[in-house]
């Protein structure tokens, strides 16, 4: 696996079509750089709850603020970006590798993930020491 960084983790720009209506997001294959076998999504998340604190071998996510808001920290054992989710034609892409916190989750705040994988507990790092060391290898 190529050795990734927080920098490897851009926001991505959602197309959005408006009108009178209101506004309608778009997420096609040419949005994201992986196919999605997952979606899932958090909410009610209670005020001063954590969530996250884990790295994945392999997993690519794409997370969205659908509704309000949260901090998502990203670590590479090296360097940290810290970036505020608020907006609906927004995402933030996660590549394999990176650590991830989410915190100071708003009221009604809601986080739409996709995912490269289906889920397996396997891909996971839920140490950080564990995870320096696998940065390290
Ligand atoms: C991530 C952040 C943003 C499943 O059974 N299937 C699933 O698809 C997922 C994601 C989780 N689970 C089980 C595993 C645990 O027993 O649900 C429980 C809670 O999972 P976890 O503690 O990993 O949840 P979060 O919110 O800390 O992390 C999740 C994702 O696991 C993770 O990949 O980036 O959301």
């Amino acid at each position: 696996m190529m050795n990734l960084t927080v920098s490897d983790c851009p926001i991505i720009e959602i197309p959005k079509i408006k009108d009178y209506r209101g506004n309608l997001a778009v997420i096609e294959k040419e949005v994201i750089p992986f196919t999605i076998a997952r979606v899932y999504y958090l909410f009610d998340v209670p005020s001063g709850s954590a969530r996250g604190g884990h790295a994945h071998k392999n997993l690519t996510q794409f997370l969205v603020a659908l509704s309000g808001s949260f901090d998502v920290v990203l670590k590479d054992g090296k360097d940290q970006n810290r970036l505020t989710l608020n907006n609906p034609s927004k995402g933030l892409l996660i590549k394999p590798g990176i650590w991830r916190e989410l915190e100071n989750f708003s009221s009604g705040a809601v986080c739409l993930v996709l995912a490269s994988n289906v889920y397996e507990e396997e891909d996971y790092i839920r140490e950080f020491e564990a995870y320096q060391s696998y940065k390290q290898r």
